[in-house]
Order: structure tokens, then C-alpha cells, then sequence
């Protein structure tokens, strides 16, 4: 496509509020185009609402700033983008608009289809997607760069952080991880962007938990912070981000969900499940958001969250019950 199209220049994209996945995924494609196709001027964008670990790791980058908008002002290019199921979450969507040729990654089922070309395959982490539509060859010669992070750590950070350090990982996983592991990547380097939490921030979770309401015989768990307790525990939504995860990995509960009211009568919610028991993913498309069968995200704009709340309870349980039923 750069060639057909006679392009030298690529930007690539990922999605708002940067996670491991989508900064590794970026990072990883534009380090290995960067080695491998040194005729073209490549530009990684991540806003910098980046996660705090995936941070760590980019901000030792010597080759790329991501967080700086590049100016393409007249000028034509292609763009990759990874691991954004909707063009509403892209981040930099004007390079998309503006470019010539696209082409996509990503491993969400709810992935709308765009791009030039869309290499949408459902899976736990988009960078898995990355490294097996990588040339090995190609993936060989980034990983030889000696300064870290090259191409293949930045791979398996996103490996790392979508899995949960790989508690969600498969036989195709472990041997993508492995053979980045032999490409020379640091395991233990890139655990540590998961170990960011001070004691501090395990305080505020515990006092969060404590708030948590079980229903539907006590296998569904939730929190929900309006802004007044927001404002009044002084609670991000970085800090309530996790708890979703917390409360569903609980041996005793089946579903997790947080609602958190990030602008008045804006609710933003996490709803996290096995993907067996419960597809979250299906439990809110109707309600407009999206995302994986075990991960989904919802935005919603509501005067009467206790009214979005129990809608969402009442289609649980249906969903249950339909599926007990079959
Ligand atoms: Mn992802």
C-alpha cells in the first residue's frame, strides 16, 4: 500500500486512555517499521492519558515521542491503527481522516470494521495480533536493536498487560511470549510495569471494596461512585478503573462492574466477567457500549443512574436465564 499509494510516511494510532495493549501494539509496529523500512518516516501517537506502568516503558524510549503530535500539515500518509474497536475511541482520528491508506489491528469483537484494511481477530491482546502478522525475519532484526525498548519488548508489554501477566493466556500466547523471550526481552524489566501500586493506593482500593454491593445471590458485585463521593474521597478514575477486575477474579462472585460519574450525569462503567458465565460484551451493546465477551465499557449520559443500573441488572438476568435454559 506505500508503495502503490507513493508514500514515505506513516503515523500510528491507537486508542484514548493508552493501556499496555494499545501503547505496546503502537509502540512495537512503529519500532519494527522504523528498523525494517528505514525509507519511511514513521510517527507513533499515544495520548499521553497513558496508564501508569505502559508509561514507565515509553518514557525510556530513545527513538520515539509518542506524545507529541506530529505536523503533517500538506503532507501524505498511511496510518496503522491498533487495538481501537470504534473510530468514536481512536486517539489522533484527524490522521485517520487525513491519511491516504489504513490498515487495522485489533482483537476486539466489537471492531467496527473500518480501515483500508482490517485484521480484526478476537483475542486477549491486540499485540498478539501484532507479533504473528509481523515478518519473523523482520521481528528478528528489530529485537537486534540494542536499546531497550525495541520492537519486541514493547510486543510483549502489551502481551503482558492485556493477559494480566498471563492469566488469561493460551498455547498461541505462550509461544508468541517465548519466542520473545528468546528474541532477548527482559521478563522480569517488563513485570515491573505492572508493580506500580504504592501502599497508599492499596488503602484507597480497600476502603472502595468496602463499598461494594452484591446481588443476584451474591455472584454479582458492584461499586458506584456519584461525583459528590468523587470529589469527597477524592477517587480517579485510574483508582476505580481496577476494582471491576478485583471484584470478578473473587472466587465467590461471577460478574464485577463499577459505575463512576466522571462528569455530572456522565457514567462511565467497567464490567468484567470469565466471558463464560456472562458475555459482557453482549450485556451492553444495547446499551451502547462495548468492547470483549470478559471486558466491555460503557460511557452514558444519565440523570437516573439507579434507573441504568437496575435496566443492567434486569438484563443479566435474563441473559442468565436464557443461557440456563439452553
Ligand atoms: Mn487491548
Amino acid at each position: 500500500m506505500m508503495k502503490s499509494n507513493e508514500l514515505d510516511t506513516v503515523v500510528v494510532l491507537g486508542h484514548i486512555n493508552p493501556d499496555g495493549d494499545a501503547a505496546g501494539s503502537v509502540m512495537g509496529i512503529a519500532h519494527y517499521i522504523g528498523v525494517n523500512y528505514p525509507e519511511y518516516q514513521v510517527f507513533p501517537y499515544l495520548a499521553d492519558t497513558i496508564d501508569k506502568g505502559p508509561k514507565l516503558q515509553v518514557r525510556q524510549d530513545k527513538k520515539f515521542d509518542p506524545f507529541e503530535k506530529p505536523d503533517l500539515q500538506g503532507k501524505r500518509f498511511a496510518t496503522v491503527i491498533c487495538d481501537t474497536a470504534t473510530l468514536a475511541r481512536l486517539s489522533g482520528r484527524e490522521f485517520y481522516e487525513a491519511s491516504v491508506a489504513s490498515i487495522v489491528i485489533d482483537h476486539h469483537a466489537s471492531n467496527e470494521g473500518y480501515g483500508d484494511r482490517n485484521y480484526t481477530k478476537v483475542s486477549e491482546a491486540c499485540a498478539v495480533n501484532v507479533f504473528y502478522s509481523l515478518n519473523q525475519d523482520d521481528l528478528k532484526k528489530a529485537a537486534e536493536a540494542e536499546e531497550y525498548p525495541n520492537a519486541a519488548d514493547y510486543i510483549y508489554l502489551g502481551i503482558v498487560h492485556d493477559t494480566n501477566a498471563f492469566q488469561r493466556a493460551d498455547e498461541s500466547i505462550m509461544k508468541a511470549a517465548t519466542k520473545l523471550l528468546e528474541l532477548g526481552v527482559d521478563h522480569r524489566r517488563i513485570i515491573q510495569t505492572r508493580q506500580i501500586d504504592t501502599l497508599e493506593d492499596l488503602e484507597k482500593r480497600a476502603d472502595i471494596l468496602k463499598n461494594a454491593i452484591r446481588v443476584l445471590d451474591g455472584k454479582v458485585a458492584y461499586v458506584c461512585i456519584n461525583k459528590e463521593e468523587k470529589v469527597k474521597k477524592n477517587i480517579s478514575y485510574e483508582e476505580i478503573h481496577p476494582i471491576s477486575s478485583i471484584l470478578r477474579d473473587c472466587a465467590d462472585i461471577e460478574l464485577g462492574f463499577t459505575m463512576y460519574e466522571e462528569e455530572p450525569d456522565r457514567w462511565r462503567c467497567s464490567f468484567r466477567s470469565d466471558g463464560k458465565w456472562l458475555d459482557v460484551n453482549e450485556l451492553i451493546t444495547p446499551f451502547g457500549g462495548g468492547g470483549h465477551a470478559g471486558a466491555a465499557g460503557l460511557r452514558k449520559r444519565t440523570g437516573d443512574m439507579e434507573e441504568l443500573r437496575s435496566q443492567i441488572l434486569e438484563r443479566v438476568k435474563k441473559l442468565r436465564a436464557e443461557k440456563c435454559f439452553t
